[in-house]
């Protein structure tokens, strides 16, 4: 199955999550593009503790107006190694900057590895698309105790990794740093990857025109989403040098609307496990080295200004009736 479906039906998308100011934007514009229908959330612990993302999913949810879509708690931690958060990017919080709206959009009682499970069982084969942007141990989890999701799902776009660099060392990339074991079980899964990775996600850059864009929208959502970037904008500074933050989570989602927003590569992609400098490095291998099958799809250039414009016109269209 091809990714994409402009002018199609919708797709139809489960992200996994850990909101986190650029989860938040993914989810948001899931919600506000007509070209994928989101049919469910879960949360993992990453970018903050697990009650905490939980809560910001919630946050996020009630901010657009969503009723009908399960959100569901999954994994506090990851499969083998402690946690780490990412409290110098996203706050104490999760989700610092704006004023965090009390949820009212309810938490399904499952546990998020059987609602993935339960979602993709429950529909077509070929139907659900899974849209990891946070560590994946409830992804990897939800391999190991029901293996035949992974013929069933359509794809897996997900938020992770990178090609030639990582942020939180000099390999790796977060979201594969926090749980490489389970990153390994995802890429060696024999379903169709596509890896949106740092190299990608660094082009997606929230810019001053960007910020101005969304601030002209002049909703509530539109607001909730400045307060968001002035916030992880002036962390990622402090942080990382940049001069505008990289918005990361919402490329995945831009993928499955429209996959010409950005340009891949196959590779064979395995993850470092056990490297002294290099743990939770994707090893991308291009070239298919002895008989190694380049089958994941590794982003590499974005069409940055469409990437905006689909933003822009899912967070216009959030609080329309
Ligand atoms: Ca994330």
């Amino acid at each position: 199955m091809t990714a994409g479906n402009r002018g199609g039906e919708p797709r139809r998308i489960l992200i996994d999550c850990d909101p986190g100011h650029d989860d938040a934007i993914a989810i948001m514009l899931a919600h506000g593009d007509p070209g994928v229908q989101l049919v469910g959330i879960t949360t993992v612990g990453g970018n903050q503790t697990l009650d905490k993302v939980t809560h910001n999913a919630r946050v996020v949810a009630t901010v657009c107006g969503m009723t009908g879509v399960p959100i569901a708690a999954g994994s506090a931690v990851p499969l083998i190694r402690p946690i780490r958060t990412a409290a110098a990017i996203h706050g104490e919080s999760g989700m610092d900057g704006p004023v965090l709206p009390e949820p009212t959009v309810p938490l399904d009682d499952r546990h998020g590895v059987d609602l993935i499970i339960d979602t993709v069982m429950d529909n077509p084969p070929g139907s659900i698309t899974l849209v990891p942007t946070a560590p994946l141990t409830n992804i990897a989890l939800a391999v190991r105790k029901c293996p035949a999701i992974v013929e069933r799902v359509a794809e897996v776009v997900l938020m992770g990794g990178g090609y030639s660099k990582g942020n939180v060392t000099p390999a790796a990339e977060f979201n594969i740093a926090v749980d490489p074991e389970a990153a390994q079980i995802v890429f060696t899964a024999p379903w169709q990857v596509t890896m949106v990775g740092i190299d990608l996600t660094h082009q997606a850059l929230a810019t001053p025109a960007v910020q101005q864009r969304i601030s002209d929208i002049g909703t509530p959502a539109a607001q909730f989403v400045v307060d968001l970037l002035a916030a992880y904008g002036a962390n990622y500074r402090a942080e990382q040098g940049f001069g505008d933050p990289p918005v990361h989570d919402p490329c995945a989602v831009a993928r499955v609307i429209d996959p010409s927003v950005m340009t891949v590569r196959p590779a064979h992609v395995e993850v470092e496990l056990a490297g002294r400098l290099t743990a939770g490095m994707t090893v991308c291998d291009f070239l298919g080295r002895d008989g190694a099958r380049l089958d994941t799809d590794v982003a590499i250039t974005l069409d940055a200004p469409a990437f905006w414009d689909l933003v822009v016109d899912a967070i216009t269209a959030i609080g329309r009736p």
